[in-house]
């Protein structure tokens, strides 16, 4: 970047040396002849924040100074990926570092190889948020996260046998150099006791909530840098500690025991991130978690970041709250409580104000994937504020009753309690009565938010409900990741489209040059390599740089239906091996699968079974020569995608149509060229609307056929009888032609599910699917059109730029 206000001018070569030096012989302990790789990447980390850290501060200040409208992102997950390489990247130090560590003769890239990510998200949910908060700083808009800062991330995944195993992810172990502890800055969180009522001298009854236990939360700090332009925000993730009072008691009773035991319940909170992702069971140390960091959240706004004596009335001026899903409702009772117990409001002015400052996104379409709290069990772990929910139930249900009169259908319907199968608390609605907005994250599934989950409120409310399409941050997923398509577009249209994504729509004419082509080839070929490389080393697995490399990259779901690609993958092979498919005719493809199972979901875990031991069979058949492989690298994380994503031909976006929110792989893949075989789901319907229908593979039924299909009585069984390609994939795969012969275990269950019930009917899409792989090798066959094809998709898929989810955002939800 020779444009941009260049760091090189304050930040020479030299001084950059010194100041790596002083960190490392000061920061670290050591000589640099002595230091290890790790000792080198610290002190290389704190030098990068050290520069941050000026910038950070000076935000800070001018935000004490201006107290601009804020917008406090509260997730209960933040999947940041490294760190290291994308602050060189928005500082615009990467250079310097690199020519700085040449000449000590240290390898930049090897110590940014050091970095353990942060994963403290499971998929797309968490991710969101790192992309978000990256937008937030770009886009230049005053803002914290808030979140939790897990000790054990998402589990890291090993295969044994073919079998997901999970380790524990120890990301602090080598110590984290981008965190700030605040111990002094920490808050008590209460949990459990009892609920009494009191009245002051003027005769007005108030209630006090007296917990029986309590927790410290410990503010840690992450700066956050806009790319270039000046700004870091605030990444702010509460770890828990015991509180010393409570510690104290027991130890001063005399049992040491208990005291270390009450620790430890403390400081489980912030332990470990839960892996499911959907279908949540409700323990409690989840709600727990919820909580926490929410209480933290809120009580640090209000009397940290606010200025001392803050009038709360106008506290919709000062903040949005926007809640991540459901996962920090909890928020909505917390803040009626802090102000009608702690400040004395009366409940109208509590609700005013509490209604303005909530906004709610949801991320799911699946009714199991929706929270819900067992009463008891939220009565009593806070039982002030199940209290306040069913006060807001009330008052909530009144107006139901005079919106609609004698519906008493719609009452029950529209209840934040649920009867049943038990008395629990339904967190969406909760969310979507308590918000100022509700959205959805594609505008198909904003659509199915107001037509079917939440239809009874959109009636009643429409004004609140709106949708903003989801984006991914163009830093990361392109200019880091993808550095040789991000020079040659630079080359081709200028700087500036980092922060201006639109822009690469003067790409367009380019895909009709073909110079330009061949060179995109060039670098998608250079990306292959390079991925080519890293899974030989990382995992052993061997593919061919030359061949198409063909993706499905999420978690591990049935809805997603990984079962699908491998049942094309299997037809493929069982029509190769029974001679209907001559292997000539046969495009050279790695199939590329990255999946986490939630380690509770058995059907997941046996899916990734099948999918390794179906590699495992077609990747040793010589008579194959090499033109079919499976590469499945174990533990798919942010780091492993910035690899594969710039390396790939083909997305498969497949999900049962109405049941995929939105995606964001779909939009990564796009952004770096690849063409997407996709159903008529999420975010796929835009992609495929801006990149035109030549150039993306729709296949399958869309959501009212999924409906219709569903209302009359779906058979998956007539579609393994009536075609006997799928009959024969399926029967291969029970005959045990991939598990050594065995048709017990995974296989017959699999299989059995599939062709007697088939959740998400993949069957009835199989035929579709495989007319679409048709012509997704009829298109690979002639790679001048395949080119054009994939230039076309980056040149029109600007619009998925998280910064423009952020202004979409700002205008109809945080300004409105
Ligand atoms: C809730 C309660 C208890 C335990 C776990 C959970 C839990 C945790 C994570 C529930 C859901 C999640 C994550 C959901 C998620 O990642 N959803 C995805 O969000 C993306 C960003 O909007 C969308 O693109 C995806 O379509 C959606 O599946």
């Amino acid at each position: 970047d020779t444009t941009a206000p260049s760091a090189a001018r304050e930040h020479t070569v030299e001084s950059f040396t010194r100041e790596f030096l002083r960190e490392v012989n000061f920061g670290q302990g050591v000589d640099l002849d002595r230091a290890s790789t790790n000792d080198k990447y610290l002190a290389l980390a704190r030098t990068v924040r050290a520069y941050l850290t000026t910038r950070w501060l000076e935000t800070l200040r001018t935000q004490r100074r201006e107290q601009k409208k804020a917008v406090a992102y509260m997730s209960a997950e933040f999947l940041l990926g490294r760190q290291l390489e994308n602050n060189l990247l928005a500082t615009d130090l990467g250079e310097i570092a690199r020519d700085s560590l040449d000449l000590l003769g240290i390898d930049l890239v090897e110590l940014c190889n050091t970095e353990i990510e942060p994963g403290l998200g499971n998929g797309g949910l968490g991710r969101l948020a790192a992309c978000f908060v990256d937008s937030l700083a770009t886009e230049n808009v005053p803002s914290i996260g808030y979140g939790i800062r897990y000790e054990y991330g998402i589990f890291r995944q090993r295969f044994e046998d073919g079998r997901q195993v999970e380790e524990p992810d120890e990301w602090l172990r080598l110590g984290s150099p981008w965190e700030m502890p605040h111990p002094e800055n920490a808050v008590k969180v209460g949990f459990g006791g009892r609920v009494e009522a009191w009245k002051d001298e003027s005769g007005r009854a108030h209630r006090r909530w007296s917990p029986d236990w309590h927790v410290t939360g410990v503010p840690y700090n992450y700066m956050v840098p806009g790319y270039r332009n000046g700004r870091v925000n605030t990444l702010r993730l509460w770890s828990a500690r015991a509180t010393q009072a409570f510690d104290l008691a027991i130890f001063n009773a005399g049992d040491y025991t208990d005291a270390v035991r009450a620790q430890t319940q403390a400081e489980n909170i912030s332990k470990v991130l839960y892996p499911e992702d959907s279908t949540p069971q409700g323990k409690e140390l989840r709600l727990q978690q919820q909580y926490f960091f929410v209480a933290c959240s809120l009580r640090d706004f209000v009397e940290k970041v606010l200025p001392e004596d803050f009038d709360l009335h106008r506290l919709p001026e000062r903040i949005t709250f926007q809640l991540n899903d459901t996962h920090p409702v909890i928020a909505v009772p917390e803040l009626m409580r802090l102000l009608i117990d702690e400040r004395g409001w009366e409940w109208a002015d509590a609700w005013a104000v509490t209604q303005k400052v909530f906004a709610y996104t949801c991320h799911t379409l699946l009714p199991e994937a929706l929270e819900v709290w067992p009463v008891d069990l939220l009565g009593r772990l806070l039982p002030r504020h199940l209290e306040i929910i069913y006060r807001i139930n009330e008052e909530f249900l009144e107006q139901v009753r005079e919106a609609f009169p004698g519906d008493m259908l719609r009452e029950r319907h529209m209840s934040i309690i649920a009867e049943e199968p038990v008395r629990s608390v339904r967190m969406a609605y909760l969310a979507t009565v308590a918000g100022a907005k509700v959205n959805g994250v594609a505008e198909l599934h904003s659509q199915l938010l107001r037509d079917k989950v939440l239809s009874d409120f959109a009636e009643m409310f429409p004004h609140k409900f709106t949708n903003v399409t989801n984006g991914v941050t163009p830093r990361r997923f392109m200019a880091l990741s993808n550095p040789r398509l991000s020079a040659l577009i630079t080359e081709a249209i200028g700087e500036g489209w980092v922060t201006d994504l639109e822009r690469l729509r003067e790409l367009e004419p380019l895909a009709d040059d073909a110079e330009f082509r061949r060179r995109f080839r060039e670098v998608k070929s250079h990306n292959r390599a390079r991925f080519a490389g890293v899974i030989a080393e990382r995992d052993g697995i061997e593919i061919s740089p030359d061949a198409m490399v063909d993706a499905m990259v999420k978690r591990l779901h049935e809805y997603k239906r990984q079962s699908l690609k491998l049942l094309h993958i299997v037809s493929l092979y069982e029509r190769i091996t029974s001679g209907a498919l001559p292997l000539a005719d046969v495009t050279p493809r790695t199939f590329v699968f990255g999946a986490k199972a939630a380690p509770g979901y058995v059907r997941a875990k046996e899916t990734i079974a099948l999918i390794n031991a179906v590699g495992r069979t077609i990747n040793a058949d010589a008579s194959l020569e090499g033109r079919l492989k499976v590469a499945f690298p174990a533990n798919y994380n942010v780091t492993l995608a910035e690899t594969l994503i710039p390396a790939a031909d083909l997305s498969e976006q497949i999900s049962q149509a109405g049941k995929e929110a939105s995606g964001t792989g779909n939009m990564k893949f796009a952004l770096n060229g690849a063409l997407t075989v996709g159903t008529d789901d999420g975010a796929n319907v835009e992609i495929r609307q801006l990149v035109g229908d030549d150039h993306f593979f729709l296949f399958g039924m869309d959501e009212p056929a999924v409906s219709d299909l569903q209302a009359s009585g779906y058979r998956s069984a007539s579609y393994y009888e009536q075609d006997k390609d799928l009959r024969a994939a399926l029967d291969m795969i029970a005959s045990g032609a991939f598990t050594g012969g065995d048709r017990g275990s995974f296989v017959s269950s699999i299989t059995a599910s599939l062709i007697e019930r088939d959740r998400f009917m993949a069957l009835a899409d199989f035929r579709a699917y495989v007319d679409a792989q048709e012509r997704v090798e009829a298109h690979w066959a002639d790679q001048e059109a395949w080119t054009r094809s994939a230039v076309l998709n980056v040149a029109r898929s600007g619009y998925f730029s998280s910064d423009r989810s952020i202004r979409d955002y700002l205008a109809r939800i945080w300004n409105a």
